[in-house]
């Protein structure tokens, strides 16, 4: 029988794929796209799809944000990492000083300009650039549009809103001043679709699916992805809190069966989307928001 050279070559690439040889350390060039490799200087490498990359975490004390950091860590990044909550922060840090890449932490407000900028800058000052934002910082605060107030509109708004629109606005500048990077806004199913008792906070997750968008196409042509996860109900400490306010615990057992999956999800599985997006994995995806939510938004 005849076979054309294509064939051939084929039948040869498999038989070596499938060579047994002594374990050798991976050359450069064969790592999977999206994968950063860094030789050791004791020799061998290490591998982490965030090696060498500067990344913000706001928000960071707790829940998908303290995930967020944890997994970034893991993947080599050298991490900046706020939050208002000063003791859980050092807390945090405290269990991540290891991270070869490096922690540092700012105690901050992201609504307040001066923290949101001093944020940016540590990253700034400490790796000399920021590649990496996770826009995680926010409240989420409960109740129809009765009960919701002007003082609540105004403070969901604050940090949700306008404290991802500082931590953007001042990232996208250090970004372009270094050619570039990638921003994972915090959206939510309350983002995407309307949910009863969220009358400040569903809109405030509108505002977040807003920026995305509108940022991906400002800053497509300048090296900056902006894009977006919506996480479904997550077992948070807020949420596992919410089982106590007055109505929190049917809401959770409703909100649960609401979710196709029939549970509800794990700050590790929010932060996995994040990961990918952040990476050079996602190097063609930019102003989309994915879903992580068990199939919430599918429906
Ligand atoms: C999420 C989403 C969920 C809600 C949690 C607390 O963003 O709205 O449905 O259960 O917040």
């Amino acid at each position: 029988m005849t076979r054309s050279l294509a064939a051939d070559d084929a039948a040869e690439l498999i038989r070596r794929a499938y060579e047994v040889g002594p374990p050798r350390p991976r050359p450069l060039p064969h790592a999977p796209p999206g994968w950063r490799v860094q030789e050791q200087a004791a020799g061998g490498t290490v591998a982490g799809r965030l090696l060498g990359k500067s990344a913000l975490v706001t928000g960071a004390a707790r829940g998908i944000g303290r995930a967020t950091a944890e997994l970034f860590a893991s993947e080599g990044a050298r991490l900046v990492l706020s939050d208002r909550d000063g003791p859980g922060l050092a807390q945090l840090r405290e269990a991540l000083a290891l991270t070869p890449g490096g922690v540092e932490s700012v105690v901050g407000d992201v609504a307040e300009p001066a923290d949101a900028r001093r944020m940016i800058e540590t990253a700034v000052r400490r790796y000399g650039r920021l590649d990496v934002l996770v826009a995680n910082a926010g409240i989420i605060p409960f109740g129809n549009v009765l009960e919701a107030t002007p003082e609540s509109w105004d403070q969901v708004m604050a940090v949700d809103g306008r404290g991802m629109f500082l931590t953007c606005k001042y990232a996208i500048e250090a970004m372009l001043a270094t050619g570039g990077g990638a921003i994972v806004c915090l959206s939510s199913i309350s983002g995407l679709a309307g949910q009863r008792n969220q009358a400040a906070y569903g809109p405030a997750k509108f505002v977040a699916s807003g920026l995305t968008k509108h940022l991906a196409i400002e800053w497509a042509g300048h090296g900056i992805r902006v894009n977006a996860v919506a996480p479904g109900t997550i077992k948070t400490d807020r949420v596992r809190l919410l089982g106590e306010e007055p109505g929190g615990a049917s809401y959770l057992d409703a909100i649960r069966r609401m979710h196709p999956m029939g549970r509800l999800g794990e700050p590790v599985e929010v932060a996995q989307a994040i990961l990918f997006l952040a990476s050079d994995e996602a190097s063609f995806i930019t102003g989309a928001i994915l879903p992580v939510d068990g199939g919430y938004l599918a429906q």
